[in-house]
């Protein structure tokens, strides 16, 4: 492998140093940045309007070696960036077949290659999934169609894509709902499609442990887009379909940036609900477009964003088998392979200084400090007793017509100051 195809050697970082040391554990582990493979090596830039504006060939000569080429391309990118992770979907990484086992032989070419080249670039699968999303035959859904042939093609793709994902190593495997949702409810039996995809689950789970597979199973939450009712709407409906299955030893979330957004919530949000369920695993890092309604999956530069999405991360006691995937690509006007460099160039400082930055409200104190002074009354004996399950409605009615003047206990919530000291520790 010693094509060249972007022009930078190496890639200059303003924040970000994979070995500098930070609350004890290096930047790089803080982080685990992955590449993703269909932005960065297959989508060509095409719109609704418009198509490919780049080539992504990578100079092959027929349908294989294309794959090939890509998968050279890769790593020449993740040598560029001192990145170690990689996610694909299987219909990322190689041509789809006339048939389903010659895709599966296709799968098995790709992925020797890919397992080569990993071991000698020293490069980590982050997590695989399966495409069920793109072929018409998904049109109507794929672990919640109405057609049980349709659902067992799916089961397929899964049973290879985990195959593929556990012979790379990889820590984690992915379900997104793709087209796991309705348009209308008058042709759709809502009930019957979520059971299903719950069965569809389970088996993953249970060929995913046969076959060796030690990592996490992720739900990526999304509100609309392809359909109009997406069934992982967000990370709370999500925490509650996976209760309701029995599949919280088995599952976390993914949590992405855009779709936090298109679900009216918060990055942070978003993180918030997973880690107090127990289900904080992954980030697909990137953003949305404040004046714009759908997934434009851009490259995240906005350190605020980044800022509160790492304190979350800090919280939540850092990444074991996550981390963050740039599910993000270059507008399609940065129509040259070095945007590709440039851009990831600027989502990773831009989380480098978001970690640095949540370090520093941790470390200034002021932000914990007045969030647990507002708590505080819930350290005294009526709040320990209540947290502890010893009152009553009766008990605390009791207690409420003897303490006359409730509004004495209740302060201001600050949030302006607060607002003002975020600002105040970054800047300084
Ligand atoms: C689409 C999703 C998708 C998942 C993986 O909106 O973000 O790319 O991350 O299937
Ligand atoms: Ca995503
Ligand atoms: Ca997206």
């Amino acid at each position: 492998m010693n094509r060249k195809f972007f022009t930078c050697e190496k890639a200059q970082y303003r924040w970000y140093n994979p070995n500098e040391i930070i609350m004890g554990k290096e930047m790089k582990d803080h982080l685990k940045f992955a590449v993703s493979y269909w932005h960065t090596l297959c989508s060509e830039g095409a719109d609704m309007f418009g198509r490919g504006v780049l080539d992504k060939s990578f100079g092959g000569k027929d349908p294989i070696d294309i794959y090939k080429c890509k998968v050279d391309a890769l790593m020449e990118l993740m040598n560029i960036l001192s990145i170690d992770y990689f996610c694909f979907h299987d219909a990322d990484i190689a041509p789809e077949g006339k048939t389903l086992k010659e895709t599966n032989y296709n799968l098995d070419v790709i992925s020797d290659y890919m397992q080569e080249q990993m071991s000698k670039n020293g490069k980590k699968l982050l997590w695989g999934t399966a495409n069920c999303f793109n072929h018409p035959r998904y049109m109507h859904g794929a672990g919640t169609s109405p057609y049980v042939d349709v659902y067992a093609y799916a089961a397929a793709q899964i049973k290879k894509a985990l195959e593929v994902t556990v012979k790379l190593g990889g820590n984690g495997y992915v379900f997104w709902g793709g087209r796991e949702g309705y348009e209308t409810l008058l042709n759709t039996d809502m009930a019957l499609e979520l059971d299903n995809m719950a069965r569809l689950l389970h088996m993953a789970v249970d060929y995913g442990r046969k076959i060796g597979f030690k990592g996490d199973f992720y739900i990526e939450p999304k509100p609309k887009e392809p359909t109009k009712h997406q069934y992982d709407f967000d990370s709370s409906t999500v925490a509650g379909f996976l209760q309701k299955y029995d599949l919280t030893k088995d599952f976390k979330l993914n949590i992405e940036a855009n779709h936090a957004t298109l679900a009216g919530h918060t990055f942070e949000h978003e993180l918030t609900v997973a880690r107090i369920n127990g289900l904080f695993g992954s980030i697909d890092a990137n953003t949305g477009d404040s004046l714009l309604g759908w997934d434009t999956d851009q490259f995240p530069t906005n350190v605020y964003d980044t800022t509160m999405c790492m304190l979350e991360v800090l919280r939540a006691g850092g990444f074991t088998n996550g981390g963050l995937n740039f599910d993000a690509k270059a507008r399609r006007g940065s129509c040259a392979l070095d945007d590709i460099v440039d851009s990831y160039v600027a989502g990773i400082d831009a989380f480098a200084l978001g970690l640095k930055n949540a370090v520093k409200i941790i470390e200034d104190g002021r932000i914990d400090e007045f969030k647990n002074n507002r708590y505080s009354s819930w350290n005294t004996s009526l709040g320990l007793s209540i947290r502890n399950d010893s009152e009553t409605l009766e008990s605390l009615a009791k207690y409420a017509e003897e303490n006359a003047d409730v509004m004495k206990s209740i302060g201001s919530g600050r949030q302006e100051y607060l607002e003002n000291t975020i600002n105040d520790i970054l800047f300084k």
